[in-house]
């Protein structure tokens, strides 16, 4: 291979992982990728004098000799006004229309990483040194780390760069990386970060490059800092566009709006994103776009008078544990629930959160009265994150897990490996009886209406329902439901009458609403789809049952297991003499169905269907249907607002339909 020929293939690789790593759109597979890489590698060592500073083979290098050196900031990296409410807004808008006597200004909104904010100085297009903000007048020279980072360009995409470029930015990591980085540090027994900007944190803090280039960490540009020898464009967003030219990741959320009205609807616009992001923000930051206006307005102590930062609810807020209780389960299972002092926290007010299991509490050393850390993003249930071990007061005791269940008091037992304690109570445990109960009639199960929560607890308790069946009876005991809190007979009928329709039902959903451990709503859709006949459901070995898609070892135990107990088959007779039925399916063999091998997701808000509705549809017409998108995916259908599955389908080049697109399939097959 020549010089060219290397300089060539460097070119090649450096344009792939910009088309990977910036633009999130691969133009080749990770094989090729791989395999230039080796070539490259190759050249390099029998021609060492050859190599070049942007190769890159070059991201990660040595361990910097003297840990990272104090570097003072060319320009001070400033920090942003902050504003809570859209008074705060409407405020900061006033108060600089009137300094620029404007009647109306044009603001760049961006999304507000939650990361770490860097300054990378470029001489002559070469990236020469990354320093963190510190202080906002110096920070730590942490450039070995960041070169490990492809979404950092070692030289700037232009012949003409300017002599001297320093570009800020936030290094953040993304929700799923931050997952598995965990995952795979809990396997290790390693420590795990609380979230994924603390990871982002402690990863570029590692005095191993190798350590850093192995973290998913990503760059995304926000501002040109300081230039030399090179005209700034006239508007931040314009500026943005070069930065991006150059082969950064700029956020391809950013948008111009007029006013503080353009400002609100973008808040409220980003707000309803924001759980579905593939990365963490804890706001928007809304810069006035003219650089000549801002320039005119200059700064007030650390803080630029042209920019402000909206701030959202925040996620993660501390309280004080008041207690911990145990819940028992629909399958037995005994969960440990911390009871907060309430905190009001992503949105909205929490007071119990739960602490999953003994090794939960062991892993956060949670203790009565203790300080923590809630996180509640969206309608994620709200989770302790740490501990603030720093304010423990004196008074903090351990809890101790009980040898009988809270309810029934039936034994307790821990099946080997497994973190849980169950009460071995089954349906005789009130809490087990409710939560079965709940989940039977449930909109996924047999949809039962009107038969809420509060209503099984009072029939539970008073003894009117002891499983299943007794439901069917309900209608025998109308004097005693009319005595029931907030029963009219309005209600009752209502009750009643869906009771009587729900014994219509399918097989999948009857199937799930047995509340076989394990045994969600796909399984039961796999497993009715393989056993067309319940008997032979109810008979299938452990061998059969593995055949079945998604079925692996454990879940066949449990519907071997579940089946096998008298108790249970009992329950099933009793609900189909109540007369339960189903339709039997005209069964073609599975793969003569027009989508049979096809993997179908399903994802966003769908007008004329629910997702379930069409998730049936595609299931009936042979297709499998999955909660996540992967390689496997030969289909996204994707409605309204959909989120981080779209993203992901797109990096992935996976086909994706819309809510008319499937309409339309379904049409073609004869589903509609
Ligand atoms: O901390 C920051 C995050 C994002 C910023 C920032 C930003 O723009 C999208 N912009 C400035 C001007 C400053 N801090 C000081």
């Amino acid at each position: 291979m020549t010089q060219q020929q290397m300089l060539d293939l460097i070119q090649k690789l450096n344009d792939y992982s910009y088309a990977y790593h910036v633009k999130d759109e691969p133009i080749v597979p990770d094989a090729e990728y791989d395999r230039l890489y080796l070539q490259l590698q190759t050249i390099e060592s029998s021609q060492p004098d050859w190599i070049q500073p942007d190769s890159p083979t070059q991201r990660v290098g040595e361990k910097p000799d003297n840990g990272f050196a104090n570097v003072a900031h060319t320009v001070p990296m400033l920090s942003l006004d902050n504003a809570f409410d859209n008074e705060s807004l409407a405020d900061f808008d006033q108060r600089i229309r009137k300094l620029l006597n404007a009647e109306k200004l044009v603001y760049c909104c961006e999304p507000k990483l939650d990361g770490l904010a860097i300054s990378l100085r470029y001489e002559e297009g070469r990236l020469v040194r990354g320093v963190t903000r510190g202080d906002g007048l110096s920070g730590e020279d942490i450039t070995s780390n960041i070169k490990t980072l492809y979404s950092v360009p070692l030289k700037l995409r232009t012949e003409t760069p300017p002599a001297v470029v320093e570009v800020r930015g936030e290094i953040y990591m993304p929700k799923d990386g931050f997952e598995k980085l965990n995952k795979l540090a809990a396997e290790k027994g390693d420590k795990v970060f609380v979230n994924p900007r603390n990871a982002a944190a402690g990863s570029l803090r590692q005095l191993d490059p190798k350590i850093t280039a192995s973290r998913p960490l990503v760059m995304c540009a926000y501002s040109i800092g300081y230039v030399e020898g090179w005209e700034q464009p006239e508007s931040h967003y314009d500026g943005l566009l070069q930065l991006s030219e150059w082969g950064f990741r700029i956020n391809d959320l950013m948008q111009r709006v007029e006013g503080s009205e353009g400002c609100i609807e973008y808040y409220e616009m980003l707000n309803e994103k924001r759980t579905d992001l593939t990365y963490d923000i804890d706001g928007i930051v809304y810069k006035v776009d003219k650089i000549a206006l801002q320039n005119q307005l200059g700064f007030i102590a650390r803080a630029p008078r042209w920019a402000i930062a909206r701030k959202f609810p925040a996620q993660e807020e501390m309280t004080r544990v008041l207690g911990i209780d145990f819940q028992v389960g629909r399958t037995g299972a005994i969960t440990p629930v911390a009871r907060l002092e309430p905190v009001f926290v992503g949105g909205v007010t929490v007071s119990n959160a739960t602490l999953h299991n003994k090794d939960e509490i062991a892993r956060l050393g949670v203790q009565v009265n203790d300080y923590v850390i809630i996180h509640r993003a969206g309608d994620v249930i709200p989770k302790v994150v740490q501990v603030v071990v720093e304010k423990r007061p004196e008074n903090t005791f351990e809890v101790d897990f009980p040898n009988t269940c809270p309810i029934c008091h039936s034994d307790v037992e821990q099946v080997e490996g497994e973190a849980v304690i169950r009460c071995t109570g089954g349906l005789v445990c009130g809490a087990q009886l409710k939560e079965s109960l709940k989940h039977f009639v449930s909109r996924k199960a047999m949809d039962i209406d009107g038969l809420g929560d509060k209503l099984i607890e009072q029939l539970v308790d008073q003894k009117m329902v002891k499983d299943p069946v007794d439901i069917f009876t309900l209608h025998e005991k109308r004097e005693a439901l009319l005595k029931m809190e907030r029963m009219g007979q309005k209600s009752l009928e209502k009750l009643l009458s869906s009771i009587e329709s729900a014994k219509a039902t399918q097989f999948n959903r009857f199937i799930y609403a047995l509340g076989i451990r394990e045994v969600g709503e796909a399984t039961a859709r796999a497993l009715t789809s393989y056993f067309n006949e319940l008997e032979d459901l109810m008979a299938a070995e452990q061998e059969t049952l593995v055949e079945v898609d998604d079925v692996g070892p454990i879940v066949a135990q449990h519907v071997k297991m579940f089946f096998a107990q008298e108790a249970n088959r009992e329950t099933i007779n009793g609900l189909l003499k109540a007369g339960v039925t189903w339709e039997k399916k005209q069964q073609a063999s599975l793969e003569e169905l027009p989508l049979a091998g096809k993997v179908y997701v399903v994802t966003g808000s769908l007008s004329q269907f629910s997702r379930d509705q069409v998730k049936d549809k595609l299931l009936a017409l042979g297709a499998k249907v999955s909660g996540s998108v992967s390689a496997k995916t030969d289909c996204l259908v994707a409605g309204e607002k959909a989120g981080s599955k779209l993203t992901k389908a797109q990096s992935l080049n996976v086909p994706i339909i819309d809510e008319a697109g499937v309409i339309a399939l379904l049409h073609e097959h004869g589903a509609l």
